[in-house]
């Protein structure tokens, strides 16, 4: 049986339980207590979650989790054969796991108002011993660290939403041709960006901006049915 080494509120979390629910994998779930990390480093040696136990295998790294799940569990196939879909659905889902995913750590995460709902929500997920308040306090300093030194945290918050409507009409225009985002049908890139997506949408500015695009709305909605985050 494999387990999913996680944190419940991980877009890249949420990205690997997508692929075994596509695939039809059945999986158990181990929650990771961020202040005992370090004694899982037989699965994650750099302490980062994803990562997966497969009787006894472990890999880490979402990217390379999917490939390792790709690889093992043929059926349902999320990397295209073709070499040219391939390197299009590579380089959508690096987007969505490296640029995306700034994009929702500083919305939802390092903006008060978005993070005191985002609390509310995950709080059942976080140790319990922290209140409310406490939990936002962590969240809010850690994640302004994080985007202030990756770069985001410096925009204005007006520039950041602007990037992110960017984001939503660049999407928007690869489903006008297509169902999915690579070829005509569901690959890794569809799971990769609707993972981040869902994470954005906790911040009430993503919540306004897809208004615009329904394709988006209903691409997210087909792509949930047939790849659930949920056992
Ligand atoms: N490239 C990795 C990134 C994993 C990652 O950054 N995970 C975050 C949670 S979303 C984490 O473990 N953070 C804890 C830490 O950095 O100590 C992947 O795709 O799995």
């Amino acid at each position: 049986m494999i387990t999913i080494y996680q944190f419940e509120s991980s877009p890249l979390c949420e990205k690997v339980r997508r692929i075994l629910g596509y695939k039809g994998i059945e999986y158990q779930i181990h929650e990771v207590d961020r202040s005992k990390a370090q004694e899982l480093k037989h699965v994650s040696p750099f302490g980062k979650f994803p990562a997966i136990d497969d009787d006894g295998v472990s890999v880490c790294d979402s990217t390379d989790i999917a490939y390792y799940l790709d690889n093992k569990f043929a059926q349902r196939p999320l990397i295209p054969a073709d070499p040219i879909l391939a390197a299009q659905m590579h380089i959508i889902e690096d987007w969505a796991d490296e640029s995306l995913y700034f994009y929702e750590i500083t919305m939802r995460l390092s903006w008060e108002h978005n993070a005191r709902h985002t609390i509310k929500a995950i709080m059942s997920t976080l140790p319990k011993h922290l209140t409310e308040e406490q939990a936002l306090a962590l969240v809010l300093a850690g994640s302004q660290q994080l985007v202030a030194a990756q770069g985001l945290g410096r925009k204005t918050q007006q520039q950041v939403v602007a990037d992110v409507q960017r984001h939503l009409k660049a999407i928007a225009a690869l489903l006008k041709q297509s169902k999915w985002l690579v070829g005509d049908s569901i690959s890794l890139a569809d799971i990769a960006v609707l993972s981040q997506l869902n994470c954005l949408l906790y911040a009430r500015e993503v919540v306004d901006a897809i208004k615009q695009y329904p394709d988006i709305v209903s691409w997210a909605e087909r792509v949930d049915r047939v790849a659930p985050a949920k056992p």
